[in-house]
């Protein structure tokens, strides 16, 4: 089993100096080779210098994802395009991702943060770890893919989808532990009852589940499921990927994050006053390794809390609490996330449309369906029937391009979308299961 003893069990005094002297290190990188961070520095007055302890933290200025899309793709960069060997990127708040790139050495860095992780789950050299989570862009596969062989437990990189041939490779290879989204951990449980597999054939023990916000209820049912222990991993591409925090068997509520790499902070997330360990706010995570994109100061917008008591496993790393929401209207559908204003950037400006959508997110048969409702344009006439189809065809190529998802798309007559005076609203999600 996978275990950095020296560092996950590190005794506080000297965690925080090692995150202190990191912490220094980022800061005088990101001062020197990027002009944005440089700037937003000299506004608020503070030079590298001034960054004498971990309190300091809190001069620093916040970045937000609009940093990332206004700096796309490569102006948050802190190292020469030369030693960037990877990129991965997520989606943005409209038409373009989010780009984040890595050095050989943050591709260590990651293999080691997402290999703990695997120890806290006890996974190891004896396991073989079907990774379900999609491989490309999104951080989910390629990332854990790297802990697993760092552990040096067998990897099967199956990527997300076609779960029949998930089922038979589970069975076949006797896979032991399964990584992806804890909504298709669902559809697999249901789809081995449903298609009548032999569950004494089936060996897995261990599920390590992410990337979209699920609850205890869920993870009931997918233990009972599939006969597992499920437990939460957590990670988002500005900080490098999956593998920012987990929780362990021993714990089995709340997260370590790994704080030799990433410093938290919870802030109130309207005034960005950070708030003491115990209180619920947003997480705000420096990066304090990261050589090719490193992010200070990061509003994840990701609700939670810091833990203050010891956990029974023996790790000194602060643990977060399973995450209860988020701050902004950023929704997650199959593992990918979903900005409504993305869909506003894509429908804006067709002939025949008018700018007005709805996005109805519902769980059928644990699989997330994304219906998006377009309002026609008052002039076009309802009997131009092939007019209208073309239409649809061209609207859903639009929105399925920027959302790199498979909606399903509904023209919907001129004036049916409710008007509100207020904040209009754009978003219905029946997911039941997401309610805490
Ligand atoms: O989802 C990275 C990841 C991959 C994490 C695989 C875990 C497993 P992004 O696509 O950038 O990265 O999305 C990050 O997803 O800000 C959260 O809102 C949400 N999220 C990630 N993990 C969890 C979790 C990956 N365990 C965004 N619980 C984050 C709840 C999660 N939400």
């Amino acid at each position: 089993m996978y275990w950095n003893k020296p560092v996950e069990t590190m005794e506080r005094g000297m965690l925080e100096q090692l995150q202190l002297e990191r912490l220094q290190e980022t800061v005088r990188r990101v001062y020197k080779n990027v002009p944005v961070y440089r700037q937003r520095m000299q506004e608020k007055g503070v030079s590298p210098e001034d960054i004498k302890t971990l309190k300091d933290l809190r001069l620093l200025p916040f970045t937000q994802k609009t940093d990332l899309r206004d700096n796309y793709p490569y102006g948050l960069f802190a190292a020469p395009q030369s030693e960037i060997v990877r990129v991965h990127a997520s989606s943005g708040t409209t038409g373009k991702p989010i780009v984040a790139g890595y050095t050989a050495h943050d591709l260590q860095v990651w293999s080691e943060v997402v290999a703990r992780c695997l120890g806290c789950a006890h996974v190891g050299k004896k396991d073989t770890v079907q990774v379900s989570y999609g491989y490309g862009l999104f951080t989910g596969g390629l990332g854990l893919h790297y802990g697993v062989e760092k552990v040096g437990a067998k990897a099967v990189p199956t990527s997300a989808g076609n779960t029949h041939r998930q089922l038979m490779l589970m069975e076949d290879l006797g896979t032991t532990a399964i990584a992806c989204t804890p909504s298709y951990a669902l559809m697999i449980g249901e789809a081995l009852r449903d298609e009548g597999f032999d569950m004494s054939r089936i060996k897995l023990t261990t599920g390590i589940f992410g990337a979209e916000p699920w609850t205890e209820g869920m993870r009931d049912e997918i233990e009972k499921l599939l006969g597992i222990r499920a437990l939460d991993i957590y990670g988002l591409t500005e900080t490098i990927g999956p593998g920012v925090a987990m929780e362990c068997l021993e714990g089995h509520n709340g997260l370590h994050m790994w704080e030799d790499h990433f410093i938290p902070e919870i802030l109130d997330p309207d005034t960005g006053e950070a708030l003491p360990d115990g209180e619920m706010g947003e997480l705000c995570i420096t990066t304090i390794t990261k050589e090719g994109m490193p992010t200070l100061r990061y509003r994840t917008h990701d609700l939670t809390r810091i833990i203050p008591e010891p956990c029974p496993c023996g790790r000194t790393h602060k643990r977060i609490m399973r995450l209860h929401g988020r701050t902004d209207d950023m929704l997650i559908i199959r593992g990918v996330n979903v900005f409504p204003s993305q869909v506003e950037a894509a429908i804006m400006g067709i002939p025949g449309i008018a700018p007005r959508y709805l996005l109805v997110v519902e769980r059928i048969n644990n699989l997330d369906v994304l219906e998006v409702q377009v309002e026609l344009a008052p002039e076009l006439l309802s009997d131009e029937v092939r007019r209208v189809e073309q239409l649809s065809r061209d609207v859903s190529r639009a929105i399925e391009q920027v959302l790199g998802l498979g909606v399903k798309l509904r023209l919907v007559s001129p004036g049916s979308i409710e008007r509100s005076e207020g904040k209009s609203k754009r978003v219905v999600d029946k997911r039941t299961a997401l309610t805490q």
